[in-house]
Order: structure tokens, then C-alpha cells, then sequence
């Protein structure tokens, strides 16, 4: 017979063994209290992720113009870059491609590498059709690049997620609710990204206004089914209450500012006016301070896990399911990415016809056009002509009595003149 020490984890596993016999079988779920150790996984889960780091991608998105790059500044990166402020003259220029920055944040010891993707603004070109196609795009190849890491053979022990976390969609504050092309983008990107809209210049409303847009643009995007961001459902009361109080804002109404103001001894971030200052962090002002706070200190966990759990595992079964497809036709994925490669080809051919077609239409109908003016011009040149050739006859005619008349007349002068010498010399004779 052997024999063996028992430790203090085999006791605690007799007392469980005990006390499940001791429960009739059935479905009945049981509570076990223990004391096996268990308890400690959430510090375990605590060390890695303090050890791991966060890494956070936040997308801005919109028409040209609202404000994006100068509320990205407010939000993070002038205060991140440099303490010093920049001065009022270091105007935002405008965003004309995708730029990144990243910067890594590090507080009590946790390290947070945060990357901001601003875009450039949209609606400002003469077509806007396929407008969200290069943020699509851009979201896309962060998602390819992130599967192609995890389906190496010899995958990294950590992959960098570059994948958009969240997109700032922001609405022009107009007050007649949302424009197409707001919708169509959102609706392009709603099933890719986390999509939170914002009001943008929000101190070009009244708090009523306001009030009233938020109401309209919420009614708009339940017609139009856009599926934006969710805020989590939570077993605890308190954080149900905070998730109903920011659900209640949404779209949050924010304003940006590269100005700060000595104010009292403060310096705040504000937009100052003759009739008076908006300050960017008062929360009676605008709901920039919830947005940030929403961001980064209640929300950003749940923002990365939905991304990961819905939106790449939708892209990811999107491409399995490809690569199934290709398998069920018998086509090898290489054969299937040339028939692609084909079939594109042949969809930008029929493209580039049906563009020189209307190209040829328009210089036809141009030309039609100035043959018209042409016609038109001579006609009119022919008509003054004609009118000119009549003047002139009539002025040739009127010249010719007119000659006509001042013989006469001369003549007549002559002759009175002559008939007057006769009678004076016949008086005087
Ligand atoms: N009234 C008001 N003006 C703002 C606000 N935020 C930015 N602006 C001004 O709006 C103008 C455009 O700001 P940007 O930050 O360049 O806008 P953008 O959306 O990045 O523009 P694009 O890069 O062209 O897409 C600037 O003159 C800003 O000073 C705001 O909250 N309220
Ligand atoms: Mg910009």
C-alpha cells in the first residue's frame, strides 16, 4: 500500500467530492463554497494585462470641416504631445489622407498605447459616391493583417491589434437631421466598427436645439437601421445606471478648441465669442468631457472586446466563408483570387467603356451645342448685315432729296435774286 501526504488542495478537493455525493443527480445547478485557490484568477487575469499593455484605435469620421483634427486635439493629442499649448495661430490644417499617431500613455503602472486615425473630411468634391470606400479599406486591411498574423504557422506570442476600436462619426449640426450621405456612410460601416455619432460645433445650437437634433438623428438612425454602438447590459445596478445616463446623450453634441484661456487662476479649453466663452470640458456646455471619459476610463474594454468578438469574427467568418466557397467549387484560393482578379478586371474594362461613352455623349452634345451657337451667331450677323445694307440705303435716299431739295432750293435763291437786279434797274433806267 502507498502512502502519500495529503496536502492542503487534496483536503479541499475530499470536502468537494463530499459534498457533491451528497447532492441527489439532476440539473439543478449546485454552489460549492471551496477554498482551493480559485479566487486569485482575476489577479492572475490583472498581472497579464498590467504585463500585455492595452493597445487602443480611435477613428474620426465626417464631412470636411466639422472639427475632427481640432477635437482630436482636445480629446488627447495636444495634451499628450507637449504640455506647452501651441498658440491660438497654430491653425488645424485640412486632413488630406489617413494619418496615424500613436502614443503610449502609462499611469499606476498601466501602459496604454493609444493610436488616433484621422480622416480626411468628405462631401466636399463634386461626387461623393463611394466616399467611405478608402475608411472601409483601411478598416478591412487592419482586420486582413491581423488574420494573416494568427493564421501563421508560427504565430507571435503577442499581435499587435491595429484593428479601429471605435469611429467617431460626426453630424454637421445643421438641425434637420442627418444628411444621405451620413446615412449611407454609416450604414457602410455599422457592421466593421463601433460606431458612436457625434454633433459636431455644438456651440452653434441652443441647449434646445440641441435637444431636438439628438431626438431627430436618434429617429432617423432606428428607421434607417443603423447599428450603432451598444452601451452593455451589466448584472450591477450602478453600472446600468451610469450606461442609461450615457446612452441618454447620445449622440453626444462636442465641442473642440485649440485655444486655452487663463480663466480665475484656471487654464481651461474653451471657444471664446464677444458674447461670451464655450468651454470644452464644461459638461452644462457640451458632452465632451462624457465622451472622454466614456472612452477612456468606463468603456474602452468593452469597445476592444466587441470589435474582436462581433466585428472581426464577422469579418473572419465573411473570409472563411470565401475560402469554404472555393473549396465547395473545386477552386483552389489562388484560382479563386485570379477569377476575382478577373472578374474585376472586366467589371473597371466595362467601367472605362460606360465612362468614355458618356465622355463621347458630352463632347457630342457639346459639339451639337456649338454648332448651335454658331448657326445662331451667323444668323443674327446676317440680320444686322441686311438691317445695316437698309439703313444705309435709306440714308442714301434721304442724302439724294436731300441734294435734290438744296438745288432746288439754290436754283430758286438764284433766280429770285436775278428777278430782283432786273426791277432795280428798270426803277433806276
Ligand atoms: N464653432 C466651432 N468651430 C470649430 C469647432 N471645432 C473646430 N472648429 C473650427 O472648424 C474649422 C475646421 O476644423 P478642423 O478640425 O480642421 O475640421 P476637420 O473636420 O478636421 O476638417 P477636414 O480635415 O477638412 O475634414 C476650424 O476653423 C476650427 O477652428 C467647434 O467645436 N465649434
Ligand atoms: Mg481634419
Amino acid at each position: 500500500m502507498e502512502y502519500r501526504k495529503l496536502s492542503q488542495t487534496d483536503v479541499a478537493l475530499d470536502g468537494v467530492k463530499s459534498e457533491l455525493a451528497r447532492h441527489d443527480r439532476g440539473d439543478e445547478k449546485k454552489i460549492i463554497f471551496t477554498n482551493l485557490g480559485f479566487a486569485n484568477l482575476p489577479n492572475q487575469i490583472y498581472r497579464k494585462s498590467v504585463k500585455d499593455g492595452f493597445e487602443f484605435n480611435l477613428m474620426v469620421c465626417g464631412s470636411s470641416g466639422l472639427g475632427k483634427s481640432t477635437l482630436m486635439n482636445s480629446l488627447f493629442l495636444t495634451d499628450i504631445y507637449s504640455a506647452e499649448y501651441p498658440g491660438p495661430s497654430q491653425r488645424v490644417k485640412k486632413t488630406l489622407k489617413v494619418e496615424k499617431q500613436s502614443v503610449s500613455l502609462k499611469e499606476n503602472g498601466i501602459q496604454l498605447n493609444l493610436t488616433v486615425i484621422d480622416t480626411p473630411g468628405f462631401g466636399d468634391s463634386v461626387n461623393n459616391d463611394k466616399c467611405w470606400e478608402p475608411i472601409q479599406e483601411f478598416i478591412d486591411l487592419q482586420f486582413d493583417n491581423y488574420l494573416n498574423q494568427e493564421s501563421r504557422v508560427q504565430r507571435p506570442v503577442h499581435i499587435p491589434d491595429t484593428r479601429v476600436h471605435i469611429c467617431l462619426y460626426f453630424i454637421a449640426p445643421t438641425g434637420h437631421g442627418l444628411k444621405p450621405i451620413d446615412i449611407e456612410f454609416m450604414r457602410r460601416l455599422h457592421d466593421k466598427v463601433n460606431i458612436i455619432p457625434l454633433i459636431a460645433k455644438a456651440d452653434t445650437m441652443t441647449p434646445d436645439e440641441c435637444d431636438d437634433f439628438k431626438k431627430e438623428i436618434l429617429r432617423e438612425i432606428e428607421t434607417h437601421k443603423i447599428n450603432i454602438y451598444e452601451f452593455p447590459d451589466h448584472d450591477d445596478e450602478e453600472e446600468n445606471r451610469i450606461n442609461r445616463k450615457l446612452k441618454d446623450r447620445v449622440p453626444f453634441a462636442v465641442i473642440g478648441s485649440n485655444c486655452v484661456l487663463q480663466i480665475n487662476e484656471k487654464r481651461i479649453r474653451a471657444r471664446q465669442y464677444p458674447w461670451g466663452i464655450a468651454e470644452v470640458e464644461n459638461s452644462d456646455h457640451c458632452d465632451f468631457k462624457i465622451l472622454r471619459d466614456m472612452l477612456i476610463r468606463t468603456h474602452m474594454q468593452d469597445l476592444i472586446d466587441v470589435t474582436s468578438v462581433v466585428h472581426y469574427e464577422n469579418f473572419r467568418a465573411r473570409k472563411l466563408s470565401n475560402v469554404m466557397s472555393s473549396k465547395l467549387t473545386g477552386k483552389s484560393p489562388m484560382a479563386q483570387m485570379e477569377e476575382e482578379k478577373r472578374e474585376h478586371k472586366l467589371k473597371m474594362k466595362k467601367m472605362e467603356k460606360e465612362m468614355e461613352n458618356v465622355f463621347e455623349t458630352k463632347v457630342k452634345e457639346k459639339k451639337q451645342k456649338l454648332k448651335d451657337s454658331e448657326h445662331e451667331l451667323t444668323q443674327k450677323h446676317k440680320n444686322q448685315k441686311l438691317k445695316y445694307e437698309q439703313d444705309l440705303a435709306e440714308l442714301e435716299q434721304k442724302r439724294r432729296e436731300f441734294e435734290a431739295e438744296k438745288q432746288e432750293f439754290e436754283a430758286r435763291i438764284e433766280a429770285e435774286k436775278k428777278n430782283t437786279k432786273k426791277k432795280t434797274k428798270t426803277l433806276f433806267s
